[in-house]
């Protein structure tokens, strides 16, 4: 069994998380003890994907939940689904890292990175063959982005092989509740760039969007919001974790859908559709054409580039649905407009699909690999500079002991990434004729 680890960070990954594993909870037919409840065994028959099993055949996810404050961490060890998780695998702090990336990745939490590294392995040598680690986490704030990098870095040396994908929370600035969160998520963003294989690219911004409403900050909307990302993460790894007329992994989609390396950012979407059944078209050509629409970005990106957006995209389909039918129609759409998608990868659009539990709602998410998440980076870019030519805020970082200059190679890894997004935008020939990127060459199997 191909296991999926899972790793939560700091306040916004396990509010995310906790949403997620109840989800999952739900669909594998769990109670809230971890005992099978269900009558269809087809909800266990993948069940060890993301759950461990013990002798009396109660499951437990197969999360670590790390913090660096201990509010949060407490309320889901008391919450409905608490006792679910391995005790061991609960780790926190007593401090808070104060929305600052130093203080994650240098100072609070060098004091509990060795527990986390214990933690981890143990969770690692419980898996058959693991298949990913997937982190959430966000890298506005101290915890998500700082302490989430000095893991990934530790990661590197401790499991060399381990595939890490994740789920970012990038900030957007006219949300801010800290001045100083493009700093966070450019620091961030280097272990994301150079050391993890696939990334989400989520920010609240675009989930209230999402939901249909205004970014409030209540506790409500960030339910909400939450809710919806985690039926996203969900969603897109359904047809691992349980039995459906495809069989797909994260390694096969990576194959399919990242042409270059370092470009391995996805655009979350999602739909969610009243079927309209007066329309003649069929429910998987409306979840196809309603998918491609911009409103259902979960990040911000206003297309602007002159060219193609999509170099490729993985389209996961939840329903009693015909994949053949959503094959068909995903292939009509691309034919349909050309022009939206790389000309140079002609078979861009990977489609699966799987109807357990039947009775859900026909929907799709997908990870789109488009140019345009360059302009979240761009932003984030153009804040970052402007904090940092005034050398504003730079104490906070430099009190944590850290050196200006990793700053000013944070902030160089940063614009090359961005130009590399930039240039890649209908330019892939000049590219290719000129040898660059020759590592990263699409691989034209299509492994599904
Ligand atoms: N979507 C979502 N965002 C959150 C949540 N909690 C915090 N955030 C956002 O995540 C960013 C970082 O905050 P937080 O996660 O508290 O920082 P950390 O604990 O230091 O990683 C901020 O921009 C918050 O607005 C949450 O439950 N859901
Ligand atoms: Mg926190």
């Amino acid at each position: 069994m191909a296991e999926i680890v899972q790793l939560n960070v700091g306040q916004c990954g396990n509010a995310i998380g906790s949403q997620y594993w109840s989800k999952l909870i739900d669909e594998h037919s769990l109670n809230n003890q971890g005992e099978y409840i269900g009558n269809k065994d087809l909800c266990l028959d993948k069940v060890h994907v993301s759950f461990n099993e013990n002798s009396k055949h109660v499951y437990s996810p197969r999360a670590i939940l790390v913090d660096l404050e201990p509010s949060l961490i407490d309320d889901i060890r008391s919450g409905t689904y608490g006792n679910l998780f391995h005790c061991d695998n609960y780790v926190n702090g007593y401090t808070s890292a104060g929305k600052n990336w130093a203080r994650g990745y240098y100072t609070e939490g060098r004091e509990i990175i060795e527990m986390i590294r214990d933690t981890l392995t143990k969770e690692l040598e419980k898996c058959d063959r693991v298949h990913c680690l997937q982190i959430n986490h966000s890298v506005a704030g101290g915890t998500g982005s700082g302490l989430t990098s000095l893991i990934i870095s530790k990661i590197v040396d401790d499991h060399p092989g381990l595939m890490k994908i994740s789920n970012t929370f990038y900030p957007t600035n006219d949300l801010e509740s800290c001045p100083f969160e493009s700093y966070n998520a450019v620091l961030a963003s280097m272990e994301l760039i150079e050391n993890v294989e696939m990334v989400s690219v989520f920010d609240n911004k675009s989930l209230h969007n999402a939901c249909g409403r205004n970014i409030s900050g209540t506790k409500h909307s960030l339910n909400e919001i939450n809710d919806l990302a985690a039926l996203f993460i969900s969603d897109t790894n359904a047809p691992m974790r349980l039995s459906g007329q495809i069989n797909t992994n994260f390694l096969k989609i990576m194959h399919n859908i990242i042409p270059f390396p370092r470009l391995h950012y996805m655009v979350p979407k999602i739909s969610k559709i009243n079927l309209n059944h007066s329309l003649k078209e069929s429910p998987e050509s409306q979840l196809i054409t309603s998918i491609f629409e911009k409103s259902r970005n979960l990040c911000s990106c206003n297309y602007t580039f002159s060219g193609s957006n999509y170099m490729t995209a993985y389209i996961s389909c939840r329903g009693n649905l015909s994949l053949l039918e959503l094959q068909k129609e995903g292939y009509a759409y691309r034919k349909k407009n050309e022009d939206m998608f790389a000309y140079w990868i002609q078979d861009s659009l990977h489609i699966s699909s799987t109807s357990i539990p039947s009775e859900s709602l026909p929907r799709a998410t997908c990870m789109g690999n488009k140019y345009e998440v360059y302009e979240v980076f761009n932003n984030i870019g153009h804040d970052f500079a402007e904090l940092h030519q005034k050398k504003k805020y730079l104490h906070h970082y430099t009190d944590q002991g850290m050196d200006p200059m990793e700053i000013i190679e944070s902030e160089s890894t940063f614009n090359d990434l961005i130009s590399e997004y930039q240039q890649c935008n209908g330019c892939c020939c000049n590219f290719e004729s000129e040898g660059e990127y020759e590592e990263g060459e699409f691989d034209e199997e299509d492994d599904q």
